[in-house]
């Protein structure tokens, strides 16, 4: 089931259309047509995904024909991201090779839609750790907020906004 949560990953933020689906505009694809498309997917299997993933990752819609990824788009749709005003700080987990690339340049939302940011450092290093030796990068939130910065919740908790420059950063280790 890992295994295919993680394809669903690809296929729900990434590239629908190497199963021959689209998304719509709200990142919606339709329940169905893509148990249709998956080898050895069914329904229950995606309600049991959906339940259960480690990082709620994905959403149906109130009669379970639709699902969606609820973060980490490459592909322009627009998830309806609670628009919020942020704790003071917030942290971002990456690989110590990146920071001085991200001292100069500020955090980039790279293939991605936004920079992803997290409420707690334990869930920075998670993330930092995929990419290598983990370093953490505190954000000035805040801060940037009263500055005129948009930031966003995810509904699995997630913070975005779209860049975040040095001047708001602050390596921690
Ligand atoms: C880095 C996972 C050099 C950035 C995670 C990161 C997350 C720079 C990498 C979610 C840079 C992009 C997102 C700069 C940023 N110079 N490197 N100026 N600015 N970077 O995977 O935040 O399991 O697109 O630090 O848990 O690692 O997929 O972003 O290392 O929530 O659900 O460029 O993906 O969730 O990498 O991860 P990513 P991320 P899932």
């Amino acid at each position: 089931m890992k295994s295919t949560s993680k394809f669903l990953t690809l296929i729900l933020r990434h590239k629908p259309q190497i199963i021959g689906i689209e998304l719509d505009e709200h990142g919606w694809a339709d329940v169905e047509e893509l148990i249709r498309r998956v080898k050895g997917l069914d329904f229950a299997t995606l309600e049991q995904i959906v339940a259960t993933d480690e990082k709620r990752r994905y959403s149906f819609s109130a009669d379970k024909k639709l699902i969606r990824a609820n973060q980490g788009h490459s592909i322009p749709v627009d998830v309806e991201l609670e628009e919020l005003k942020p704790p003071q700080i917030l942290y971002h987990g990456t690989a110590e090779r990146f920071s001085a690339s991200i001292m100069a340049q500020g955090l980039l939302k790279k293939s991605r839609l936004y920079v992803h940011l997290s409420s707690d450092i334990e869930t920075a290093i998670k993330v930092g750790r995929r990419h290598g030796k983990a370093k953490i990068f505190l954000v000035e939130s805040l801060k940037m907020f009263s500055d005129g910065y948009k930031f966003f919740r995810s509904v699995n908790g997630v913070w975005l906004t779209e860049h975040v420059p040095a001047k708001y950063l602050k390596e921690r280790f």
